[in-house]
């Protein structure tokens, strides 16, 4: 049975407190949705769609000397895309080693079959899904930034639970 994966950078404990801060912060503010749990807070690198097991295999092997980057991105922007109802906080600035590594999954993942991203990578984490299309007037900049070390990368599995999505580990590049 195929499986639903996207790689990702984990979010530490340190980065996943200031993020729930600043859910909450949102939340008092008006904003109205479903707040991600900090469990399932991630950087989505490249979202790969339904994998099957031969796919999984190859593509772990294709990836296995991924080089996970090693830098910091600062959180500093709030995004909100209507469509899905995802308010996100993400970054002004992509760091070039970030972007070359997503680009690098998404090219592969769409050369192998698997999900072609139809849009250019920009970083974020979202902290609210099914966000109300009425948001209360919010500061676009966030001030000071949230911090994420990206030391490592995640090949992620995705499933429906009985409480909602849940994500499971499936290997660790650091
Ligand atoms: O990192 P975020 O939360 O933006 O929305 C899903 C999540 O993104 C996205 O993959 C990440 C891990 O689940 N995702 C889920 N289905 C998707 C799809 N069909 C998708 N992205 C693009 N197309």
């Amino acid at each position: 049975m195929a499986q639903r994966l996207f790689f990702s950078v984990p979010v530490p404990r340190v980065t996943q407190l200031a993020l729930l801060r600043q859910q909450s912060a949102l939340a008092q503010a008006g904003v109205r949705g479903r707040p991600v749990p900090a469990a399932n807070f991630h950087l989505t690198l490249a979202f790969l769609g339904n994998v099957t097991a031969s796919q999984k295999a190859s593509l772990l092997e294709r990836w296995a000397e991924l080089v996970p980057p090693d830098l910091q991105l600062s959180l500093d922007t709030l995004h909100y895309w209507a469509k899905p109802g995802v308010l996100a906080l993400g970054a002004r600035r992509t760091p070039i080693a970030l972007g070359q590594l997503a680009s690098a999954l998404q090219q592969d993942a769409a050369h192998h079959g698997l999900h072609a991203s139809r849009q250019a990578f920009r970083p974020h984490i979202t902290l609210f899904r099914g966000a109300s299309a009425l948001l209360p007037e919010l500061p676009e900049q966030l001030e000071p930034p949230i911090i994420l070390p990206c030391h490592s990368v995640e090949l992620m599995l995705s499933e429906n639970g009985p409480g909602g999505v849940e994500y499971h580990r499936l290997k660790h590049w650091a």
